[in-house]
């Protein structure tokens, strides 16, 4: 089955813009460092950062924000949780500082294309415009540093088509919310003990066999689905699972999410893909921090003697 029926399909979706737009001209609470000194890749995509839910880890993708810049950005859905937001309102101060940073990076000649997700599927009526430098388009057509043309789009698209879709009903039950918030205290008391950020939710799906069909069986179709389109491969969230792989010769890429692994896909300036993931890359950068530190130190032990 191809991707076409799914991307021309227009839906009255209403008027019901989040409530959270008003909140968009403050000024962010965590002020933001300047550019310089960021790392730089030529592309960057992120998805599934759910900002209203308490799932979403802000604190970490503010420092990725912070830390890394690059000359496109895709948001590949479910950035704003819709859904939520209407049934609670909840949106902390941090949540304001990503939208406040994503707005800026605009603003200083970053190429923001917004393609809406299922969760905030009420951006998908404005289809084509542009806000505050930010494009919303309902998929996008990326050429990499090597020539390769990607199609990026969030991917619920597919849930019609996986009859089997026992990780979305996992996804959308209780059973979720109280493992994320599971999640949640194992992380705060690994925070309080010192620890670097680990993955609850991430290590559960790996253990349950029939998560590990369904992403795979997912991946494939979406993949073959891109393959009949005729690109060389595809962009995708929407399962918060970030892989690289390939099927017959068409690449498969997710960049996952920031509820659970906390991850980003990136192009290198020569073409060459990576999944971040930046719990790790937060663990190295504070592990050299206290290798130099001791490294100081000892130097200047070695003066005093
Ligand atoms: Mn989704």
């Amino acid at each position: 089955m191809g991707i076409e029926p799914f991307i021309d399909r227009t839906r009255d979706l209403g008027g019901d813009l989040p409530v959270a737009l008003p909140l968009l001209s403050r000024e962010p609470s965590q002020p933001e460092p300047g550019p310089e000194g960021r790392r730089k890749y030529r592309t960057v995509w992120i998805s599934d950062v759910h900002l209203g839910t308490r799932g979403c880890n802000a604190q970490m993708l503010i420092d990725f924000l912070d830390s890394v810049d690059s000359e496109t950005m895709y948001l590949v859905g479910d950035i704003i949780d819709g859904w939520r937001l209407k049934k609670k309102f909840y949106w902390p101060d941090s949540h304001n500082d990503i939208v406040w940073r994503i707005l800026k990076r605009a603003k200083r000649g970053t190429r923001i294309v917004y393609i809406p997700g299922n969760h905030d599927e009420m951006f998908r009526q404005f289809t084509g415009l542009h806000f505050g430098g930010v494009e919303i388009r309902r998929a996008a057509f990326h050429t990499t540093a090597d020539g390769r043309r990607l199609m990026v789009l969030h991917g619920d698209e597919f849930d019609a088509v996986m009859l089997a879709h026992r990780w979305l009903a996992f996804v959308g039950d209780a059973a979720y919310t109280g493992l994320m918030g599971l999640n949640r205290w194992v992380n705060a008391v690994r925070q309080r003990l010192g620890l670097p950020y680990w993955s609850l939710s991430r290590m559960a799906k790996h253990k349950v066999k029939n998560a590990v069909e369904f992403i795979s069986r997912y991946e494939e179709v979406v993949t073959r689905a891109a393959g009949e389109r005729g690109v060389d491969g595809v962009v995708c969230g929407h399962i918060h699972t970030a892989e690289i792989r390939e099927f017959d010769g068409v690449e498969y890429y997710n960049d996952g999410d920031w509820v659970e692994g906390c991850t980003a896909l990136v192009e290198h300036f020569d073409g060459r893909m990576e999944v971040l993931h930046w719990p790790e890359e937060m663990a190295k950068r504070e592990a050299a921090r206290e290798r130099s530190e001791a490294e100081a130190a000892s130097r200047q032990m070695v003066r005093a003697a």
